[in-house]
C-alpha cells in the first residue's frame, strides 16, 4: 500500500515521514512523484496510526529543488494546464490534511519546492536550505499556487520581489520573513521536526486537529464570519473527554493525559 517509486515513508510513533526521494534530480517534482504524494497523503488521512506528518528530502543538498524540468519542457499548453491541476491538487491536499504537517526543508526549496513548502503547516529548514521561485528565469510563472500562498504568507511586496527577480534567499532571510519558522543545523532538523510533531500528539488530538481547521479555513474568511468559526468549533471542543481531562488535570494540578489510558 505505501510502496512507493519515488517517496519512502515510515510511520513511528504516530509520526510518518515522507522522503521525496530522486536525489539524482535533487527531488523535482514529476508526475508520479505527485501522484504518490497524493496517494500518501490520502492514506494519512485515514490512518489513525498518523498523527502528525513530516515532509523532507532525500540526501543534504536539495528539499526539492521544483517541477521537473526536463518532464516540462516538452508540454502543451493543455499538458501543461494538466500538469498545474495536478500541483494543485496535491498542494491543497496536503494543506487540507486534517493532520498537521510539517517541511523539514533540508536545502534547496525551489519553484515547485518552495510551493510544497508553503503547503505545509510549519516549516522547519535547515542552516543550508535556499528559497526561491526561478519560474521567470525559465519563461513561466509559479504553477502550484506560489503566487498565492507566498503572497499571504509573507505579504505582497516581498512575494512580489521573490517571483519577479526569481532571486534565491538564503535560511536566515526565509526566517526574517516569515517564510521559516525555525532555522537548525542540517543534522539535527529531522530530530527537531520529530521532536516537534511529539509535543503535538501529546497535545488533545481533537483540539489540534480543530485548532488547524480554524487557523486555515478562517484565513479565507472576513474577522467577523472567522470569529464565529473560531467560536463554532471552541464549543465542539467541549463536546470531548479530552477538554474534560484537560481542564480537571489543571485543577488537580497533574499533567492531562489524552490517551483515555
Ligand atoms: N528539474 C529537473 N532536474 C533538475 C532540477 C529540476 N527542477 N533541478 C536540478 N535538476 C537536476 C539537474 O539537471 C542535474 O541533473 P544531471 O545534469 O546531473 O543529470 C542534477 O539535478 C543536479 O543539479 P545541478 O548539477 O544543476 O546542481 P547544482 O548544484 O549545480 O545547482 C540548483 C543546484 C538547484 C541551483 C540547480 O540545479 C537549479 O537551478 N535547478 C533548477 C531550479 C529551478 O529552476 N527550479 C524551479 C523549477 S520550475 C506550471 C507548473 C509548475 C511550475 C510552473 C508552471 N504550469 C504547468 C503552469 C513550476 C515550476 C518549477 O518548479
Amino acid at each position: 500500500m505505501m510502496n512507493f517509486e519515488n517517496l519512502l515513508v515510515e510511520i513511528v510513533d504516530g509520526i510518518a515521514t515522507v522522503t521525496i526521494n530522486r536525489p539524482k534530480a535533487l527531488n523535482a517534482l514529476n508526475e508520479q512523484t505527485l501522484g504518490e504524494l497524493q496517494s500518501a497523503f490520502s492514506h494519512f488521512a485515514e490512518d489513525d496510526a498518523v498523527q502528525v506528518i513530516i515532509i523532507t528530502g532525500s540526501g543534504e543538498k536539495a528539499f526539492v529543488a521544483g517541477a521537473d524540468i526536463a518532464a516540462m519542457q516538452p508540454l502543451s499548453a493543455l499538458q501543461a494546464r494538466t500538469f498545474a491541476k495536478l500541483g494543485h491538487q496535491v498542494m491543497r491536499h496536503i494543506e487540507a490534511c486534517p493532520k498537521p504537517v510539517i517541511a523539514a526543508v533540508n536545502g534547496f526549496a525551489l519553484g515547485g519546492g518552495c510551493e510544497l513548502a508553503l503547503g505545509c503547516d510549519i516549516r522547519l529548514v535547515s542552516d543550508n536550505a535556499r528559497f526561491g521561485q526561478p519560474e521567470v528565469n525559465l519563461g513561466v510563472i509559479p504553477g502550484f499556487g506560489g503566487t498565492q500562498r507566498l503572497s499571504r504568507l509573507v505579504g505582497k511586496g516581498l512575494a512580489m520581489e521573490l517571483v519577479l527577480t526569481g532571486d534565491m534567499i538564503d535560511a536566515g532571510e526565509a526566517y526574517r520573513i516569515g517564510l521559516a519558522n525555525k532555522v537548525i543545523v542540517q543534522a539535527d532538523l529531522l530530530d527537531a521536526a520529530k521532536a516537534m510533531a511529539a509535543k503535538i500528539i501529546s497535545k488533545g488530538p481533537l483540539a489540534v486537529r480543530l485548532a488547524k481547521e480554524a487557523i486555515r479555513n478562517g484565513l479565507e474568511m472576513d474577522l467577523d464570519k472567522a470569529n464565529q468559526y473560531e467560536a463554532e468549533l471552541f464549543g465542539l471542543c467541549f463536546a470531548s473527554k479530552e477538554q474534560k481531562e484537560g481542564m480537571l488535570a489543571f485543577l488537580e494540578k497533574r499533567p492531562a493525559n489524552f490517551s483515555g489510558e
